[in-house]
């Protein structure tokens, strides 16, 4: 057990975070893990080339070793472009309108995980933690055991975990879960996925599950944990006070003349519900035209994946639609969404979250959703903003003292508006004290913490 404390981590996933100061909260803590135990952080360099040849580029950068290797056209074409956004992103968020099952993909999704494996393997020592992250890499902690690795492995999966009926939809779906099986340990954000999972290994391969977490199919155990990843709070409320921040939020203040703002912050991603937002906001304006005027939704939402279809399609459906809002009620000295589609420093958006008395959080399905753990820290502690929340997202499970809503339903987007934009300070006080205080201790340490323990506790792999 001792020696197992000492054990190097690998920390495997997609893309790696390069450091400095753009990281995110979870790539920081990461990183921290690394810096403190030792090991390497593996990915796909996010670079194509000619030939795959498995060159693997280090780097040591703030104390941490990275291990990136480069991918031919084809395989991020079909294994990221491909399986992982096409297919799996979409059905796992329940969106098997929007699945693409070609058996191209699954192949290069298949391919590219054989050459992580090849890649990788000889980095791995003997007493190594290794760490997978994420839907891209399903597939990986099979591909290392049948090359031998006998360390303990553990996955954690960021998204959530679809109904068994919609992961039917899957021709590999079988295969999938069958490589998941051979990992020592998953982790899901919330009980939720981690029962959708159960289900389905239960009912299609005759599963149990015992008291411990640890689930039993076949010849194999693994253990299954609900391990809700936080944010760095205290990082996140040094920003709202720091100088870049304050200057944000003076210059979004002055620019309010008097308004309340709202806010959404999201990628540019049909799982984040935006369309919807912006119909329920449309609602609250129809309603209540004494609260017209009084409000403007700030919605920042940087592109991304926009290679894909589906993403280009809904960038344009949410252009069409804010400008259709807005033309039909703005006036000579009011708009009532200000839309942006770029991304900002997190010292910036700590101030724009600050400066924002309604935090307006509405995925349609979401594994956790980090900002809205990020309005609340953000908050200034003596007049805090008031958190609305999809039921659907995985925060919802902690974040019961938010306003919870259906964000399929404009009415009541439109009802949590009313109430949020009404509520006395006091209330508002009182939940956002609970609320802070479960984004604090249950943070991105405790996440990284209560993960890692539980690999190190699994039995050693025979
Ligand atoms: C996946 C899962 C899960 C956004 N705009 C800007 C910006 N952001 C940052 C936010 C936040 C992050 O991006 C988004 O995190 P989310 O959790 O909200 O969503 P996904 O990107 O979909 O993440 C999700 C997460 O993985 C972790 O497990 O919670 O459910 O889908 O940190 O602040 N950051 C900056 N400028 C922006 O304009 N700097």
């Amino acid at each position: 057990m001792e020696q197992c404390a000492m054990s190097r981590l690998i920390v495997i996933s997609n893309r790696v975070s390069a450091g400095g100061g753009s990281q995110g909260g979870l790539a920081v803590a990461l990183s921290a893990a690394l810096r403190e135990n030792g090991g390497i952080w593996f990915g796909w360099s996010g670079n194509e080339t000619n030939e795959f040849t498995g060159h693997i580029n280090f780097q040591r950068q703030d104390g941490v070793t990275t291990a990136t290797v480069d991918l031919e056209a084809q395989d991020i074409d079909e294994y990221y472009n491909g399986y992982a956004n096409r297919t799996l992103w979409p059905l796992f968020h329940y969106r098997i309108d929007l699945a693409e099952y070609e058996r191209s993909f699954a192949g290069g999704y298949q391919r590219a995980n054989e050459r992580f494996a090849d890649t990788v393997l000889p980095l791995i020592e003997p007493d190594d933690l290794i760490w997978v992250q994420d839907y891209h890499m399903f597939p990986l902690g099979k591909e290392l055991r049948r090359r031998g690795v006998k360390n303990r492995t553990g996955f954690f999966l960021h998204i959530p975990w679809p109904p068994r009926r919609l992961l039917l939809t899957l021709p590999e779906a079988r295969e999938l879960v069958e490589g998941l099986l051979e990992y020592d340990l998953i982790g899901f954000h919330t009980d939720e996925w981690l029962q959708s999972f159960c289900d389905y290994v239960r009912e299609e391969m005759g599963g149990t599950l015992d008291d411990d977490g640890v689930l039993n199919v076949g010849s194999r155990s693994v253990r299954l944990i609900a391990c809700p990843v936080g944010i760095d709070a205290r990082e996140f409320a040094t920003l709202a006070s720091s100088d870049k921040a304050s200057e944000t939020y003076k210059r979004l203040h002055e620019s309010a003349v008097g308004r309340t703002l709202i806010v959404g912050v999201d990628r540019l991603d049909y799982s984040k519900g935006l369309e919807e937002r912006f119909l329920g906001y449309e609602r609250f304006l129809t309603e209540h035209p004494e609260e017209r005027k009084e409000v403007v939704l700030l919605q920042i939402a940087p592109p991304s994946r926009g290679s894909v279809d589906s993403y280009q399609r809904i960038r344009s459906t949410l252009e069409g639609l804010a400008g259709r809002i807005n033309g039909a009620h703005a006036g000579l000295d009011w708009v009532p969404i200000r839309y942006v589609n770029q991304g900002y420093p997190r010292d910036m958006l700590a101030g724009v979250y600050r400066a924002c008395k309604v935090g307006l959080v509405t995925p349609l399905r979401d594994g956790m959703n980090l900002v809205a753990k990020e309005y609340v820290a953000s908050q200034d502690p003596a007049d805090p903003g008031v958190l609305i929340l999809s039921r659907f997202a995985g925060a919802a499970e902690q974040m019961s003292e938010a306003l919870l809503v259906n964000p399929h339903s404009a009415e009541e987007i439109s009802d949590s508006l009313l109430q949020a934009l009404s509520m006395p300070r006091q209330e508002r006080v009182r939940r956002w004290e609970t609320l802070m205080a479960g984004v604090q201790t249950q943070d991105i340490r405790w996440w990284l913490e209560r993960f890692t323990d539980a690999l190190r506790r699994t039995a050693v792999p025979a």
